[in-house]
């Protein structure tokens, strides 16, 4: 078994916002020290190692450091550049040029790591055209990784490439960078593996890297491995009657797993009734920060009465009362079965609710991975429209 740790966009001498001292040095520091206890067979690394050229002199000592540590262990390093870094990583692999490997400077470049090709192309500048136009087809069936800095799917000047293309090239496992989110393609297998420390709030969820191994058939991204000390989330939380926005993250949070990075919460508030206290700025408590971003009134009315008529309103009112339901569930399972069966009594409804069929529902009719949440929020706020646009008409 051959086992590569990934790595993408860390980003060297950025910072999580609002928390200086998490730096994606420190995170790519923790990068190394797993990679050298499990060890690993190589540490690749497809672009945007360093923020910016400039971004590299402080940083060098310690990166310097770290190299040469997993260059002790017999761990080699194979870098590509992308779009931050393609003087920096330049600069810094002509003053250090035995602690690492520097691919595809001027086109598609080649290294053997114990009998697996692993194929790199680099930016040059900042900007890149599509760089699997020099991509030659392969000469043998030898197994083959390929690392590149790509916005997939995407029109970009940073290297736009279509996921199709990456197809039927014989590349066993795209090793991918740029996007800070990670994500996972079965067909053509391929990861973003995403940023290592979360460095801002458009960058939820949890970081870190993967492992690629090779079982002599095929190539396996593992799930994802944490390492970033700071995560970012966003919840909507409803306050009802005046209860503590306090009392409604504590719940939130005993709901969710959020792992055990110091965390940041942004909160949108849908508030009931009584409006409860709500600070201005953001509040830290020990790893906890938090600030509510954005509120919302809830229509004042009295749903379940609502409920009872039978015009428009009353299906709206229905409608909302089911999707309390949802978030304590009895009469439905899961908000994917709950969105299903709106869906269908959308479909039955629109034209008596007069509810538009724009943006308030496209968000409902995604790929399984849309954000059921988010089609919850969006829905709610379409239907609160209908309740309150009833109320003035009468
Ligand atoms: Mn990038």
């Amino acid at each position: 078994m051959i086992r590569f740790a990934c790595l993408a966009d860390a980003h060297i001498g950025r910072h999580s916002s609002a928390a200086p001292e998490e730096t994606a040095l420190r995170a790519f520091a923790r990068v190394v020290d797993q990679v050298i206890a499990e060890p690993a067979d190589a540490l690749l690394i497809a672009g945007d190692l360093f923020d910016s050229r400039a971004a590299q002199y402080p940083a060098r000592r310690a990166l310097v450091d770290h190299l040469k540590r997993l260059k002790q262990h017999n761990i080699p390093v194979v870098a590509v550049a992308g779009n931050h870094d393609p003087e920096a990583l330049r600069d810094f692999h002509r003053s250090f040029p035995d602690l690492l490997h520097l691919l595809g400077d001027t086109a598609w470049e080649e290294i053997d790591l114990k009998g697996i090709r692993i194929l790199g192309r680099s930016f040059v500048k900042s900007r890149a055209a599509n760089l699997l136009d020099g991509f030659h087809a392969l000469p043998d069936s030898r197994p083959t990784v390929a690392l590149l800095h790509a916005d997939i799917d995407a029109a970009s000047p940073y290297n736009p490439v279509r996921l199709d293309e990456l197809r039927g090239r014989g590349v066993g496992a795209w090793v991918l960078g740029h996007v800070h989110l990670p994500r996972l393609w079965s067909d053509p297998p391929a990861a973003y593996i995403g940023s290592p420390q979360a460095l801002d709030p458009g960058e939820p969820g949890p970081h870190g890297f993967r492992w690629l191994t090779w079982d002599n058939t095929r190539f396996q991204f593992s799930d994802l491995i944490p390492v970033s000390s700071v995560r970012y989330e966003s919840l909507t939380l409803t306050s009802t009657d005046g209860q503590s926005v306090e009392d409604g993250i504590e719940e939130a949070l005993a709901q969710n797993d959020f792992g055990t990075a110091r965390l940041f919460l942004r909160i949108h508030l849908r508030i009931r009734g009584e409006r409860p206290h709500i600070p201005e700025g953001p509040v830290t408590e020990e790893t906890l920060t938090w600030q509510v971003m954005s509120t919302e009134d809830c229509p004042p009315v009295d749903l379940a009465a609502e409920a009872e008529q039978s015009d428009a309103r009353g299906q709206a009112a229905r409608l909302l009362l089911a999707l309390e339901d949802a978030e304590n569930p009895a009469a439905y399972t899961s908000a994917d079965t709950l969105i299903d069966q709106l869906l269908a009594d959308l479909e039955d409804r629109r034209d008596k609710l007069r509810i538009p069929p724009g943006e308030h529902f496209d968000v409902l009719r995604g790929t399984p991975e849309t954000d059921r949440l988010a089609a919850v929020r969006a829905l709610r706020t379409a239907l609160a429209s209908v309740l309150t646009a009833g109320r003035r008409a009468t």
